[in-house]
């Protein structure tokens, strides 16, 4: 069995990690829209067109189990309209909202998410579903987009991260704050040695955790293979080829021709 896991960059290479972490068997394919790379600043429009038409395609060509859509900015975006054209479930990852509303002890936190995820109307819903009780105050960021790009290529922390999100962490203390981008965690060991008062709230365990109890027919213990694919055939993403061998085999990876 297997599980296809879409973002338009490296972001999603989060959610992977933690669904290898807790259900190891399914083979992992990972596509990445690179071509059109990033999703966070263009209109909504042409983002709901171009997420269907990458995703159907590639469900049809890679035939997966599940299809995780590990990408905020186009979960907030496109969920219900890939469920009603596709047959096998659809993971969402969309902001931990509820979950820093539960755990925050003084009703104030913050969302860090892309430009566009921080002002979509399903941001508003979560907000007012799960945190009417909190003041919110959101961020959003494409900067932080491509620093974890540039991160898993070079190792470096960019070092206009502290300066970046300082003056908004003094003038709003917070104590949990929703990283709403699947960008985001691959810096939290960065944020949380500039930070360490801050927790930083992301979806990747409750994201696994759903995919686990989908995937829970199987009971093989070995590890699935991992593949690799992106839509720009010029552009090879060496960051994200390095991460995923630094976790298993990966048996395939090449531009997919959708
Ligand atoms: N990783 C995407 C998200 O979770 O919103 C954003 C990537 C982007 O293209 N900006």
């Amino acid at each position: 069995s297997s599980v296809l896991i879409f973002d338009s960059g490296v972001g999603g290479l989060s959610i992977l990690s933690e669904i290898r972490q807790k259900t190891p068997a399914p083979d992992l394919f990972y596509l990445m829209d690179n071509a059109f790379f990033p999703y966070g600043i263009k209109p909504d429009d042409v983002l709901i067109s171009r997420i269907l038409s990458v995703c159907l395609k590639a469900v049809d060509q890679l035939s997966p189990d599940v299809l995780v859509i590990a990408c905020n900015t186009a979960s907030t975006l496109v969920l219900d309209e890939l469920r009603s054209r596709l047959s096998i479930p659809v993971v969402g990852v969309v902001p931990a909202i509820k979950v820093a509303a539960e755990l925050t002890p003084d009703n104030r936190i913050g969302l860090l998410a892309t430009p566009a995820t921080v002002n979509r109307p399903y941001t508003d819903r979560l907000i007012s579903d799960f945190a009417s009780h909190c003041e919110v105050t959101r961020f959003g960021s494409s900067h932080l987009v491509q620093w974890a790009e540039d991160y898993l290529i070079s190792g470096d922390v960019p070092a206009e991260l502290f300066g970046h999100l300082n003056p908004w962490l003094q003038q709003h203390p917070m104590s949990h704050i929703v990283l709403g981008c699947t960008h985001f965690p691959l810096l939290r060991d960065a944020m949380e040695s500039l930070w360490p008062e801050t927790c930083w709230v992301d979806s990747g365990e409750a994201i696994a955790r759903r995919v686990a109890s989908l995937m829970s027919a199987q009971n093989d213990t070995d590890s699935g293979k991992l593949s690799l694919f992106w839509t720009d055939a010029e552009k090879p993403p060496q960051g994200a080829l390095r991460y995923l061998q630094r976790l298993g085999e990966v048996l395939q990876s090449g531009p997919l021709s959708i």
